[in-house]
């Protein structure tokens, strides 16, 4: 057994499959093993689902104890029913806090930067957007693409300033942000705090996922062959730093 939760029926995971916030919730329930059915929706559809239970943006996780409308709270719960051996937060005090501040770290600005990386090179690619953001998705939303697609596109570009100067911004924080990790793993470690995988490792791998695509990651991502050469060289310079290839084993290790 790795959780104590008294909850019956399996928890339910609004997400827009592709993303990379999901991702982390994820990861969280099969790593701790507990039972959940996934929903997921294409934007911008999921807002129904999210704001039937108080929320906005995906994940949300509906348990019997209530819904969680981000991912650090929805990882904070599951630890909480998670059982002594199996936690996602250290119990010392001085390790959880290293933790919690790593964890912030990657969920405000390296999750924002790779996203906004990401889209400024295949955002214009219909194909391409239409192939990720339909991924399991219900057949109505899926056709309906077409129709919201060119709407939604506009929204991105402005809801997450998607510009040439933003983008090379991005670049740079995520490149910073690789720096700090890679300056983490020099001495040897494991993982990125202690001695046990954590939040840390998790958020970190997860959020960073769009930069290095692993290929174990459970949502079909592109080959490099059919990305912007640009942002192809750029996956594989972040693949050959130290903070890359620890997404990429953590990605190995994810199944395992
Ligand atoms: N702080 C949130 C961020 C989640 C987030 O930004 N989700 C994006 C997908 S990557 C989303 O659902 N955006 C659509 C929306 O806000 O309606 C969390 O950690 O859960």
């Amino acid at each position: 057994m790795t959780n104590v939760s008294t909850q019956e029926k399996s928890f339910r995971l609004i997400t827009i499959p592709i993303s990379h916030y999901c991702e982390k919730a994820r990861w969280a329930l099969k790593k701790l093993q507990l039972p959940y059915v996934e929903e997921p929706h294409m934007p911008p559809f999921h807002r129904f689902a999210t704001g039937r239970v108080g929320g906005k943006s995906t994940p949300v996780m509906i348990t019997e104890a209530g819904a969680f409308t981000d991912s650090a709270d929805i990882l904070r719960y599951l630890d909480e029913i998670a059982s002594d051996n199996a936690k996602l937060y250290p119990t010392n005090p001085e390790l959880r806090r290293q933790v919690e501040e790593l964890e912030d770290l990657f969920d405000e600005q390296l999750g924002p930067a790779t996203r906004r990386w990401g889209y400024f090179y295949v955002m214009d690619d219909y194909k391409f957007m239409q192939r990720r953001w339909c991924q399991g998705v219900p057949f109505i939303e899926g056709a309906l693409f077409p129709v919201v697609f060119p709407w939604m596109r506009s929204v991105l570009q402005r809801g997450f300033n998607i510009t040439p100067e933003s983008a090379a911004q991005a670049y740079e924080q995520i490149k910073s942000i690789f720096e700090q990790v890679s300056e983490l793993l020099s001495d040897g470690r494991t993982y990125l705090v202690g001695d046990s995988f954590s939040a840390a490792d998790l958020t970190f791998a997860a959020l960073a996922a769009p930069a290095v695509l692993p290929p174990e990651h459970p949502m079909r991502r592109a080959n490099l062959q059919e990305l912007p050469s640009k942002m192809a060289s750029e996956i594989s310079t972040f693949r050959k730093t130290p903070a890359g290839a620890y997404v990429l084993r953590l990605y190995r290790d994810r199944n395992s």
